[in-house]
């Protein structure tokens, strides 16, 4: 297995004490910060902005992927990137152009990744695997965290897995988005994840302190048992 990503999904964050989850999260070695933006239409719920980006940015240099659950969202590519995001995900669903935005995010300097909703099928990726460097398995339905691994999900990221490997591009990262757990992520990663985004389910849970559920994460990725 190449090199797996441990994200942070920041929307879980305690915002009561934002700067000190963020120094933990910078302490356990996070990966990516993942930036869950939502607009209330294309998801039923509202969640991050770009001036959290910023102010993310300010306190810390870890790296961020921006997942854009809004309609029309090529009208956001700019900001996200000059927030500071270095992969910014569109829905497939969210628009009628999503190779124009994903080119539209490659020219303005960005990575481009495409998220696609438990329900879409791969067929959709077809002639779009040149124009992106990321793959977002959403393994629950976006709007919340907290949520339910939706069972079928398992069998569509080694799909994705045997798709890249068929084309020759396994340089293409694969996110698992969604109920991320301890249980899940052996499965995951058995499947051919490479980049995991974190929150409640695991890096987030309330039960454990953040740089210790960090390590438990990364010892599933390292193919070692967890003892957490
Ligand atoms: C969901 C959003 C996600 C969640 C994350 C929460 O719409 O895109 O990034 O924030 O999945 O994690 P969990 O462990 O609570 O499902
Ligand atoms: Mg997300």
């Amino acid at each position: 297995m190449g090199r797996v990503n441990i994200e942070a999904s920041l929307a879980c964050a305690d915002f009561r004490n934002l700067s000190a989850d963020i120094s933990q999260l910078v302490e356990a070695g996070i990966d990516y910060l993942h930036i869950d933006i939502m607009d209330g239409n294309f998801v039923p719920n509202f969640a991050l902005n770009f001036d959290i980006m910023l102010l993310a940015r300010a306190l810390c240099a870890i790296p961020m992927d921006c997942h854009l659950m809004v309609a029309d969202p090529e009208r956001y590519v700019e900001r996200a990137i000059s927030s500071g995001a270095e992969f910014v995900s569109i829905h497939f669903e969210a628009t009628h152009h999503a190779q124009r935005i994903l080119q539209l995010i490659r020219d303005a300097g960005g990575r481009p990744g495409i998220a696609l909703n438990p329900s879409t099928p791969l067929t959709v990726l077809e002639y779009i695997l040149d124009d992106v460097d990321l793959i977002t398995v959403m393994t629950v339905n976006p709007g919340f965290a907290g949520q339910k691994l939706v069972p079928a999900m398992l069998r569509k990221i080694a799909n994705v897995r045997d798709l890249l490997r068929s084309k020759g591009r396994t340089d293409i990262e694969i996110q698992v988005d969604g109920n991320v757990s301890f249980q899940h992520i052996p499965a995951m990663l058995s499947a051919g994840a490479t980049m995991l985004v974190c929150g409640t389910s695991s890096i987030f849970d309330k039960r454990y302190d953040i740089r210790r559920a960090t390590e438990a994460v990364r010892e599933l990725v390292q193919g070692k048992e967890s003892r957490i």
